[in-house]
């Protein structure tokens, strides 16, 4: 069942609207209002791109904000948009307007989706997000139109010159998108970005995905590593929602779920970064005894947290502190994520969290082109230095992803051909099962040759991934087994023991 949330935590069952408009029963009563029927805004479908062997785990905010955006401005009424996990879901849903999310790793499977919906449906079809962000000269043959940046204005633009049938005569004056003409794509002007976040309304979370809830504070980040999209998707710019109007965001949420627990995922790229909106946020929502009711996480930059945002953190119940790490070398680490961060810093966060007793988990990145064997050793020293402190939240392999400084560079010094194709890419966390080598691009050939950086890698994992997850398992036993039942299994090897010594 699919559901779609109002911003006051009401929720409308849109399958069931869905049949009840397309039902006999409906046509027959609205026989009568057929200025209503003429006036039905056009029917919005919005799905989000994924990976075909890994569901989603959250909600996608991005198309929330698109939906609840339309129907606060009155554009379309809440029945007539609904966000889609399943074809199926989309083709019965008949959507004059297809609106699709992605980033550029799962652009292929945006692409299935939309070509097999239009196929059916025949409805327009938009793609925003961040692949066509980065590359809108690329827009994809499925696609009628790209929406560039932030989405929520253009598309509302777009949907009402649909609704007046206007939609192909002034596609030339919308701000903010890519579209093709007569086989050549167009790129128009772009879009400001909107100044005051306040004003939008809370996105729609159309159904529970898991226990983490997400949440969207800011937009763009003020740091400028080397892998990363943020800052040409987000134009440069840092802007924050108010605390006030976080908080209020925070208390719905937990008013909605009051009678199970969940976990508030602030998903910015860096929400702590103002500290005095940080503070704010954590004082109120303290006085409030939220903490009491759901715990939290979220994304850091080591350079950014010191003893008292940890504290902070603590009263937060901040499940842990995330950070990516990158790399143990100072070499390294200046070229991806810039001068003003060091190894130091992900010490200092490291030992204070040991200090305060909060769980830390960083990410690393191995195999980006310039990588040497002594930026690999630093990193298994960094390693070893830590082990027992640090959790692994990820160990990936080096990805260029397109609007990325390094994406550019790469494509600069020929390392990325124009027939680079980006279905290509594919998620290459060494940690989970599902990566394989065979699908491996390598970029640093140059530095470590492939077979030097896959046994070395293997070291890794054996080393610090299974550790890892040894001690996890000790721990869950430890959480989740009762004390005495654990003193009588003691018990019981201890006698086995002794029997097998005699
Ligand atoms: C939550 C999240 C996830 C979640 C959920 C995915 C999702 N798409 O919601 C999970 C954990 C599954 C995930 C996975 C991945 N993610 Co991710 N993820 C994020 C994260 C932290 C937040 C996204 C979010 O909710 N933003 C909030 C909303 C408001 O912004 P938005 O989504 O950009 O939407 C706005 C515009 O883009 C636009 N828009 C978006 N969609 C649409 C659709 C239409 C029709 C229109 C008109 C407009 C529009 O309008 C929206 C409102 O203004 C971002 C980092 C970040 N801080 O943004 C990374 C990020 C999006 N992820 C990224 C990556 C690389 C991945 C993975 C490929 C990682 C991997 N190696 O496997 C996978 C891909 C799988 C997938 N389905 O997306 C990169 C994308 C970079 C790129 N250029 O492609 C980001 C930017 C992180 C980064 N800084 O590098 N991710
Ligand atoms: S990786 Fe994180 S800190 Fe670096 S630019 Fe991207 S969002 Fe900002």
């Amino acid at each position: 069942m699919l559901f779609a949330e109002k911003p006051n935590g009401e929720r409308t069952r849109c399958v069931l609207m869905k049949r009840l408009v397309n039902s006999k029963y409906i046509q027959i009563k609205n026989r009568g209002r057929k200025n209503w029927l003429k006036r039905t805004p056009p029917k919005i479908c919005l799905y989000c791109a994924r990976y075909d062997y890994e569901p989603l785990t959250i909600a996608p905010l991005g198309i929330g904000y698109i939906a609840s955006y339309l129907v606060q401005q009155g554009i379309v009424s809440q029945e007539q948009i609904c966000i889609v996990d399943t074809l199926d879901e989309a083709i019965e849903f008949k959507p004059d307007i297809l609106g699709v999310s992605s980033v550029s790793q799962v652009i292929q499977d945006g692409r299935d989706f939309t070509k097999k919906c239009k196929e059916k449906t025949g409805c327009l079809t938009v793609l925003g997000g961040y692949h066509v962000t980065a590359v809108p000269q690329n827009l994809p043959e499925e696609f009628d139109i790209g929406v560039l940046s932030e989405g929520e204005i253009t598309f509302a633009e777009i949907v009402n010159f649909f609704k007046l049938n206007k939609l192909t005569v002034t596609l030339g004056q919308i701000k903010g998108i890519c579209y093709r003409k007569n086989g050549e794509i167009i790129i128009n002007e772009p879009r400001g970005l909107i100044e005051d976040l306040d004003s939008l309304p809370l996105p729609y979370r159309h159904k529970e995905y898991s226990q983490e809830i997400p949440i969207f504070t800011s937009r763009g980040c003020q740091y400028r590593c080397i892998f990363c999209a943020s800052k040409g998707f987000w134009m440069n710019r840092y802007r924050l929602r108010s605390a006030d109007s976080v908080i209020s965001e925070i208390v719905h949420l937990v008013n909605k779920y009051r009678t199970k627990r969940i976990t508030i995922n602030v998903l910015d790229d860096l929400w702590i970064a103002n500290k005095k909106r940080f503070r704010e946020i954590v004082e109120k929502l303290v006085a409030l005894k939220i903490p009491d009711k759901t715990d939290f996480m979220g994304f850091c930059r080591s350079n950014v947290i010191y003893e008292e945002d940890i504290k902070l953190l603590k009263q937060l119940n901040y499940r842990c502190v995330r950070f990516g790490a990158e790399t143990g070398s100072e070499v390294l680490l200046k070229r991806l994520k810039g001068d003003n961060i060091s190894i130091a810093d992900h010490q200092r966060v490291i030992d204070l969290c040991q200090k305060y007793k909060m769980p830390c988990r960083a990410s690393f990145m191995f195999g980006v082109p310039g990588e040497t064997m002594e930026d690999l050793e630093a990193t298994i020293t960094f390693l070893r230095k830590n082990k027992g402190k640090l959790e692994i939240g990820g160990f990936y392999f080096f990805n260029p992803i397109p609007g990325t400084e390094i994406w550019e560079e790469m494509k600069g010094n020929g390392m990325i051909p124009d027939t680079f194709k980006l279905e290509n890419l594919t998620q290459l966390d060494f940690n989970k099962d599902i990566f394989s080598w065979d699908d491996i691009l390598y970029f640093n050939e140059e530095n470590v040759s492939l077979e030097e950086f896959r046994e070395l890698i293997h070291k890794i994992k054996a080393e610090f991934i299974y550790d890892t997850f040894r001690k996890k398992a000790k721990l869950t036993v430890k959480k989740y087994l009762p004390k005495k039942f654990m003193t009588y299994v003691k018990r019981l090897i201890s006698i086995k023991s002794r029997m097998s010594i005699g």
